[in-house]
């Protein structure tokens, strides 16, 4: 018999462990504080007639708590975790499903361990799983496909409320039309950018509190006339809607190439970019297929971050280690290039072979890849770790210099001589304090940096009284 209500509990499942894989080790920290958006559409998709929790483990970590379905998102690298949340429920026959990248790419996996494996995007399914939940007809596997981003789904922002998110999130489109071949994206979310209405997503800053928002989209630029025409309009439509917010974007390097897009990203608000460099190493970016890095215009990094910096926009980059053409050397090489460069901030990761990218395609036909006895040992995928034999050296060499310069470059002393480059090269201290508050849920010991910290609320003291507005 159906009840007149229901409790629906979601659970944003990050796996904190600590994996030594014989060398050192790094812990997958509760890395960030975003806010997870799959949730709050899950729970806009759901019947008025449920209470709908989440459960945020970058806040807190997961305890028993009554429900009558669960539902987990999670990435390869917390799938175990998810599955030990899982195994919880089904003992006391509560249905779970779990949804997210990995269950989308590994479905059959996936359904092993829970009711209900969900691949692709919960817009296509949620409505039909919670119907087959009356009829206690739950499938094993819903293949859920790309949703339609032009009939939009906007997150229910009241969910988040439970916890203190210094940062909104918001999504404009999914996809990527790009080829890098370590990059799970135009695998799990397609090539093809599709994006959400304009007017949609003027609707929802409107109702966003927070004054700092990342757009989480993969590339916010894309490649084409077309995708830059359509991220114009997002920025004229912030514009002329008055919207005052600080946002960080994730966008490929040829953002730079028009100063008109630049200065009205930055009038938009848009204060930091994070950019995909990978490597400054040409035979390296030629080696992943990155092609739009390879560009002569804009081999010359220097030149790219000093036109951003003089629109006051600040570049945090990502890069990578491991290679098949690094040697200690190009890593050594890499670390000099990020201490000596005028950029913002940064990433430095280990290249990581995601599943299903051409990168572990590649990696297993060589018969390269070490961590291979999932699903235990997904937990290594987390960007820490080697998970396969480097091709020039030793692979336990290869791993000592990374973790040395990963220590050397992780430092608060390092961050903050960044960012008062930042404030010198930018000449804007909103830009600054916007760095510092998108990193400082990166880098944990950022957050302890009392400094830091005066300087941010500083910052958004002169702001919230109308002093300062640059
Ligand atoms: C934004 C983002 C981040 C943000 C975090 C934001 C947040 N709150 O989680 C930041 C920058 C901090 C980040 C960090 C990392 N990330 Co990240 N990130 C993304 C990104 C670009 C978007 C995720 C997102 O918000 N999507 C928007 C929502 C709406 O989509 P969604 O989560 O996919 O949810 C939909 C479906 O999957 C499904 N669904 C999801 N969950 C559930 C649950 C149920 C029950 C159901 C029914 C359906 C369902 O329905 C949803 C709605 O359609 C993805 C790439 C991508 N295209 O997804 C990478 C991605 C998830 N990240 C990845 C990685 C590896 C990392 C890092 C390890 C990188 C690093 N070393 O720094 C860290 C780890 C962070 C952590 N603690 O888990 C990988 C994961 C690969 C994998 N196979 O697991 C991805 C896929 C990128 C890639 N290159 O392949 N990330
Ligand atoms: S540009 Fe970025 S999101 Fe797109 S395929 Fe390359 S790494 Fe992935």
């Amino acid at each position: 018999m159906k009840k007149s209500k229901y409790k629906l509990l979601l659970i944003n499942v990050i796996d904190t462990r600590v994996v030594d894989d014989g060398n050192m080790f790094i812990p997958l920290h509760r890395l960030t504080s975003f806010q997870p958006l799959s949730l709050g559409i899950i729970a806009a998709l759901t019947p008025d007639n449920w209470d709908v929790e989440i459960i945020d483990e970058n806040f807190d970590e997961f305890k028993y708590t009554e429900a009558d379905l669960v539902g987990l998102s999670s990435t390869s690298m917390c799938i175990n975790r998810a599955y030990d949340i899982a195994k919880i429920y089904l003992s006391k026959n509560i249905p779970v499903a779990i949804g997210g990248v990995h269950a989308t790419l590994f479905k059959e996996e996936v359904c092993k361990h829970c009711t209900s494996a969900i691949a692709g995007e919960a817009e296509n399914v949620w409505p039909q799983l919670i119907e087959d939940f009356y009829n206690s007809s739950l499938k094993s596997i819903y293949e859920a496909g790309y949703a339609d981003l032009s009939i939009p789904v906007s997150p229910r922002r009241d969910v988040f409320e439970k916890y203190d998110y210094e940062i909104a999130t918001m999504e404009f489109t999914r996809g990527c039309p790009f080829n890098c071949s370590f990059c799970g994206v135009p695998i799990y979310s397609g090539h093809k950018l599709r994006y959400k209405p304009v007017s949609t997503i003027i609707e929802e800053l409107k109702e966003i509190k927070q004054n700092y928002v990342i757009f989480k989209d993969d590339n916010l630029i894309g490649s084409s006339k077309a995708h830059k025409a359509k991220t114009v309009e997002l920025f004229e439509q912030i514009i002329a809607n008055n919207i005052k917010k600080d946002f960080l974007c994730f966008v490929s390097i040829n953002i730079a190439d028009d100063i008109n897009v630049i200065k009205l990203a930055r009038k938009a608000g848009f204060v930091l970019f994070f950019i995909g460099i990978e490597t400054e190493n040409l035979k390296a970016i030629r080696s992943i297929h990155k092609e739009i890095n390879e560009n002569p215009a804009r081999k010359a990094y220097k030149e790219t971050f000093k036109r951003l910096h003089k629109e006051k926009v600040a570049v945090t980059a990502a890069f990578i280690c491991g290679f098949d053409t690094d040697t200690v050397e190009d890593i050594h090489d890499r670390a000099k290039f990020i201490m000596h460069s005028s950029l913002d901030t940064f990433t430095f990761t280990f290249l990581t072979p995601l599943p299903k990218t051409p990168l572990q395609l590649q990696l297993q036909e060589e018969n390269r890849i070490i961590k291979n006895n999932y699903p235990e040992d997904w937990i290594y995928y987390n960007f820490c770790h080697l998970t396969y034999q480097v091709k020039n050296g030793d692979t336990k060499d290869m791993a000592q210099v990374i973790y040395h310069y990963l220590i050397k470059l992780h430092t608060a002393k390092m961050f903050r001589k960044k960012l008062l480059k930042s404030f010198f090269n930018t000449g804007s201290l909103r830009t600054t304090a916007a760095t510092y508050v998108f990193n400082k849920h990166n880098h944990v010991f950022l957050k302890e940096s009392k400094s830091l910290l005066l300087l941010q609320k500083t910052y958004d003291f002169l702001r919230k009284s109308g002093l300062i507005r640059q």
